[in-house]
């Protein structure tokens, strides 16, 4: 039998490489979109080799994706690629809504012309919910959103239920909750603190600079939210849903339980930095994925703790590899800091 056909926007990404794996798993031919840049972004992915093959295009050219998804003629189309941190998009507002909101409209038009029976995949987000009017969210809670991002991610959300519903295509969201792995970027709040306890416990900084410490976000393990997509994409009927633990934590109870796994105490090390407090916050997230349970089979595999210490040993083990790599007298990078 002719193995079935994913094109994955987003593939160096978080979820991307996590999908790619698993559909590649399930014996998918796997594409993946790749943006031109001038250092390579392919880290997470190059494990795979040949496994998955890659064509450049951009979710600011229309051209390039329907010419992709013309050559391609995929069975399945996942929108993984984003404008994906909360923060730049208040630095960047135009071109988060360009890509993460644009974007998506970019690739159901060139789905629509160039290949109408592939099944698409929009990566909705939690951050829609914004300043919430319930707790917890679900399918049916209204829309709030505080940023540039989350306002991008709405229209993305909606231009997807209007082509399902304008042109009868087969296109559903996944409303994600936080999800994380060590390969989170590194401007991300968890992996920003996982990193620093690791180079922290190594002698190499005694600081963690952070903003608001109360922010509480219901956070999961990436690989389990990914294997949710493709579910969503083998039902009989297109539906949007939720995915979530259904448990929320601060960032204050992140940095205790990541501090503790070296057997340090995150008071002697967080230092609370106003300039990284944002514009506007969302304080609170929690999702209510019952639909998904039912409908999905979706279970969260890793919980809370067992989520911070596999980042922190990960982190713990790269920062020990740097280090071996380090000739004697040559420093080791400095971590980029992110606003
Ligand atoms: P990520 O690690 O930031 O990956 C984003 C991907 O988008 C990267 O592959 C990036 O390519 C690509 N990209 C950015 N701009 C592009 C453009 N103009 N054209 C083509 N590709 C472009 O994000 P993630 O955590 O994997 O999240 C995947 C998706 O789920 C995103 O849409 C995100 O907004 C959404 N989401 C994430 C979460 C979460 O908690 N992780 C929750 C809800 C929704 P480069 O490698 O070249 O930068
Ligand atoms: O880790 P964050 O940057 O993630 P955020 O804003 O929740 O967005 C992530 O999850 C969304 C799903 O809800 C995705 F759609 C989105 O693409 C992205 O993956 O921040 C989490 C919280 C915020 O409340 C922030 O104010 O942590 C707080 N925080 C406190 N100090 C910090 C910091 N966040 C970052 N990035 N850096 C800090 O120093």
């Amino acid at each position: 039998m002719k193995p079935r056909t994913a094109l994955i926007t987003g593939i160096t990404g978080q979820d991307g490489s996590y999908l790619a794996e698993h559909l590649l798993d399930l014996d998918y031919r796997v594409v993946g979109i790749t943006r031109r840049t001038s250092s390579h972004a392919d880290g997470r992915i190059q494990h795979l080799g040949d496994r998955v093959e890659l064509f450049g295009a951009d979710l600011l050219d229309q051209t390039s994706l329907l010419s992709i998804v013309d050559q391609v003629q995929p069975d399945e189309v996942y929108n993984l690629a984003a404008q994906s941190f909360v923060t730049t998009s208040w630095q960047q507002p135009v071109l988060t809504g360009e890509v993460t909101a644009l974007g998506v409209t970019r690739l159901l038009e060139a789905a629509r012309l160039a290949c109408p029976t592939a099944r698409v995949y929009q990566a909705s987000s939690s951050e829609m919910f914004g300043n919430v009017t319930e707790t917890p969210q679900n399918e049916r809670t209204p829309f709030y959103p505080r940023s540039p991002y989350g306002i991008s991610k709405l229209y993305g959300h909606w231009i997807a239920v209007n082509y399902r519903e304008s042109y009868g295509m087969f296109v559903t969201s996944g409303i994600l909750f936080n999800h994380e792995s060590p390969r989170r970027g590194r401007e991300f709040v968890t992996r920003k603190i996982t990193h620093q306890v690791a180079r922290i416990a190594h002698g190499l900084d005694r600081e963690l600079r952070l903003g608001n410490l109360d922010a509480r976000r219901d956070w999961g393990y990436a690989p389990d939210y990914v294997r949710t997509m493709r579910e969503m994409l083998q039902r009989a009927q297109p539906q949007d849903y939720v995915v979530a633990t259904g448990e929320t934590h601060s960032v204050r109870e992140f940095c205790e339980l990541a501090f503790s796994e070296v057997g340090l105490d995150w008071e002697d090390h967080v230092v609370r930095d106003p300039s990284l407090l944002r514009p506007a916050e969302v304080d609170c997230l929690v999702g209510d994925a019952s639909a998904a349970r039912r409908d999905l089979g979706w279970t969260p595999g890793v919980g809370f703790a067992d989520l911070v210490r596999i980042m922190v040993e990960a982190d713990v083990m790269l920062v020990a590899r740097e280090l071996e790599r380090r000739p004697t007298d040559e420093p080791l990078a400095a971590v980029p800091k992110w606003r």
